[in-house]
């Protein structure tokens, strides 16, 4: 049986991924410190073990590094969201950065016989570069704390992997949604706010014309993309994107949303944000070649997304 850590476990990405090692038969190890998270996500199970406890508690860390002896580790914990990053730079670091480099460290100076570490960056360390799709050896213009962070942690992930010898992979994940994504920030996730308004039945107000595109990727693809690039032995060394590799508009979006919920939804419209993207969206060559396949459109993925909040 296998022995998994999961940082990160009680958020919107990584209690799905521990809802899935759960059902594959893994034992699984969440630490979340619960500033993003909700501990009502973590599926309670007598295979999963919750730690209420931040990444940064390195003597915790290490303690729990060298006592588990895990199988597979999932890096998720982190200060996720840009703007948050904007406001606590140094903070965001030492999440972001410093307490994933320390895990690397444990693993390397115990020489503890992982079979994979997996770090979760981001579509944003491509930040303005204008070419689509992006590719994951397209230009980078990290622009934040959070971007830098992402891209640096990645090539510590990377480097480690091939001075070390340990078997380490990365991905960059495109525009994540789906059951228990968190609204609670104007600046969360797009499809997570035109849902809150669905439900409550309140204005969502768009940015621009509308006509923006971005790759949204259903959380269930994400996860298959998780597990094959853990489970597969032979890669290594190598970062992936993560998307649907289709875009779709914010106007199409809303058009979908109606059809599902069978009403229009109430529209206000206002200027382009500052810095925002027109584009985006992911070549997903890369993660083809090992077998993935992404099985949601955004009308399956939106309405399995609107049926988890009525159930
Ligand atoms: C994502 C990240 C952002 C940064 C960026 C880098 C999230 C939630 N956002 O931004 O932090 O990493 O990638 O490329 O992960 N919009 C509206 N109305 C709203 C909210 C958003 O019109 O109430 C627009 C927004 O202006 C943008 C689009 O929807 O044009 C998507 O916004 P987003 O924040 O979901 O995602 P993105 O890709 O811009």
């Amino acid at each position: 049986m296998n022995k998994d850590l999961v940082t990160g476990g009680a958020g919107f990405i990584g209690s799905n991924l521990v809802d899935q090692l759960v059902q594959d038969g893994d034992e699984v190890i969440v630490v979340d410190d619960l500033s993003m998270g909700l501990a009502s996500n973590i599926p309670t199970s007598p295979k999963v073990t919750f730690y209420e406890h931040s990444i940064t508690d390195h003597g915790f860390m290490k303690d729990l590094l060298l006592e588990e002896q895990f199988d597979y580790i999932y890096l998720l914990a982190a200060i996720a969201s840009v703007a948050d990053s904007v406001a606590r730079p140094y903070e965001t670091h030492q999440i972001n950065q410093e307490a994933n480099i320390f895990i690397l460290e444990t693993i390397r100076e115990n020489k503890l016989p992982i079979k994979k570490v997996l770090f979760t960056s981001s579509a944003a360390i491509y930040g303005n570069n204008p070419e689509l799709p992006k590719h994951e050896d397209s230009t980078i213009d990290p622009l934040t704390p959070y971007a830098i962070d992402k891209f640096a942690t990645e090539r510590f992930v990377i480097d480690y992997g091939k001075l070390y010898n340990i078997p380490t992979v990365a991905v960059r994940f495109f525009n994540v949604y789906g059951p228990r994504q968190n609204p609670k920030s104007p600046y969360s996730g797009v499809l997570s706010l035109i849902t809150q308004a669905a439900k409550l039945q309140s204005a969502f107000t768009i940015f621009g014309d509308g006509e923006q595109t971005r790759d949204f990727v259903f959380i269930q693809d994400v996860i298959q993309a998780l597990e094959l690039l853990s489970k597969k032995s032979e890669v290594i060394h190598q970062v992936f994107n993560v998307g649907a590799g289709q875009h779709t508009s914010l106007n199409q979006v809303i058009k979908v949303y109606e059809q599902i919920i069978n009403r229009d939804l109430q529209i206000i419209r206002k200027p382009e944000r500052t810095g925002d993207i027109k584009n985006s969206y992911a070549d997903i060559n890369s993660l083809r070649k090992i077998g993935y396949q992404p099985h949601y459109d955004i009308s399956t993925g939106l309405k399995l997304y609107w049926e988890s909040l009525t159930d």
